[in-house]
């Protein structure tokens, strides 16, 4: 970090990125915004990318607003004006490359899920923890966290106002793998991606359950099933088609329960097939004082019942959660001026900027991403079981 070198400007974090799809182009606004949105102790600086490809990398360099191109991510995080590396690839890489980058002392942001296995992991979460003991933090990206709706409904039931909870029930729906075309991409290979709906869309609801419930599940039931066993494989780099295919090696759908320690009861579905569902996050929770209900594709509204009301009147309301006193929305627009989804990345950036200034412990931690990991090898373990009974006729 550059000493201050006026009383306005705040010292700089210079912050290195690896990949440049859609989660990079998505990182680099919440970087490229977090410092001029919120005031933050420290500016962050977008020093450097680093893909594989030159001309591609120096393109996506050019378009996000980072100052260099790198064809290694070794030399990106070997760079000296690199202080924390955030790790945009597919998930068989983000091991190798945060390991790596806390090793030569950065600090580390992770694209979720953390890894593609728990022992995976695991290796990543024993190196923050060494990491941590120089002062470095490593951070796992689980954007929806930062709605400021679903960080206002955290900091309702934090306060007691659904009471002891029943119910949270999860979905994560989207449509992209309905078409039995759609080309085999990386994500729907289980040597990159890990697994496939239960990885990408079941571990940001299995984070915002146990993030919300305020415990980790206790344990699972699951079913899984891929509906399309064969894809395309992509086009080349000419963009024409092959005519080749390939086989899908991860679920096209999760669907699981599990229960809390404290009790409550959990319901999550994650499918890439939901035929007219584009990115459905949608949750409700039942407490005996209240629920909680939230629509990512209205992002900017809570609902929320308060049960102590009286019968007659009560029911639920629709809070428009852009208030100054609302999470984030100090900075942003007067009340009723909208949020998006890329501010959430803004939010991030801001959260963990904030947590390397003071020296905090960043949420969520690899620790909770190795949490969230354990779930989802449940959740794969009881699927593969397949533990289901068939109903029997009664003894006539
Ligand atoms: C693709 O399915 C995807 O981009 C996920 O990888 C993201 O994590 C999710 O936020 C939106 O959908």
């Amino acid at each position: 970090m550059e000493q201050r070198d006026s009383e306005a400007a705040p010292p700089t974090l210079g912050v290195g990125m690896v990949g440049y799809a859609f989660m990079g182009a998505a990182h680099s606004q919440g970087w490229r915004t977090a410092g001029r949105v919120f005031d933050l102790p420290l500016r962050p600086v977008l020093a450097a990318i680093a893909g594989r490809d030159r001309s591609a990398v120096r393109a996506a360099a050019d378009r996000h607003g980072w100052a260099a191109a790198e064809t290694d991510w070794r030399d990106l995080i070997a760079r000296d004006d690199v202080q924390l590396v955030d790790v945009c690839t597919p998930g068989d890489l983000h091991a190798e490359i945060a390991i790596a980058a806390l090793e030569a002392g950065k600090h580390v942001l992770c694209e979720k899920p953390l890894a593609n296995t728990v022992a995976e992991a695991e290796a990543m979460t024993a190196a923050a923890e060494r990491a941590r003991t120089r002062g470095q933090l490593a951070m796992v990206g689980f954007n929806y966290r930062r709605v400021p709706a679903v960080a206002y409904a955290r900091r309702l039931i934090a306060a007691g106002r659904l009471g002891t909870l029943r119910h949270l029930r999860f979905t994560y729906l989207q449509d992209w793998l309905v078409d039995p075309a759609a080309p085999l991409t990386w994500r729907l290979q289980r040597e990159h991606a890990g697994s496939g709906a239960l990885g990408d869309l079941g571990a940001h609801i299995v984070d915002l359950a146990q993030h919300l419930a305020g415990e980790p599940l206790a344990g699972v039931s699951a079913l899984s099933e891929t509906f399309v066993r064969e894809r395309p494989l992509a086009a080349g780099p000419d963009g024409a088609s092959t005519g080749a295919r390939g086989a899908v090696t991860v679920d096209d759908a999760a669907v699981f329960t599990g229960r809390f320690t404290a009790g409550a009861l959990a319901s999550f579905e994650a499918t890439r097939m939901a035929s007219g569902r584009k990115n459905a996050l949608r949750f409700e929770i039942n407490g005996e004082l209240g629920s909680i209900a939230f629509d990512l594709e209205r992002l900017n509204e809570l609902s929320f019942h308060d049960h102590t009301e009286p019968a007659a009147s009560s029911g639920f309301r629709r809070i428009l959660v852009t208030e100054s006193d609302h999470p984030y929305l100090e900075a942003w627009w007067p009340p009723g001026h909208a949020l998006g989804y890329e501010h959430t990345f803004t939010h991030q950036a801001r959260d963990l900027v904030e947590a390397i200034a003071s020296g905090t412990e960043p949420a969520p931690s690899f620790a909770d991403g190795l949490q969230v990991q354990r779930v989802l090898a449940a959740v794969e373990r009881s699927a593969a079981e397949n533990a289901v009974y068939t109903p029997v006729q009664p003894p006539v």
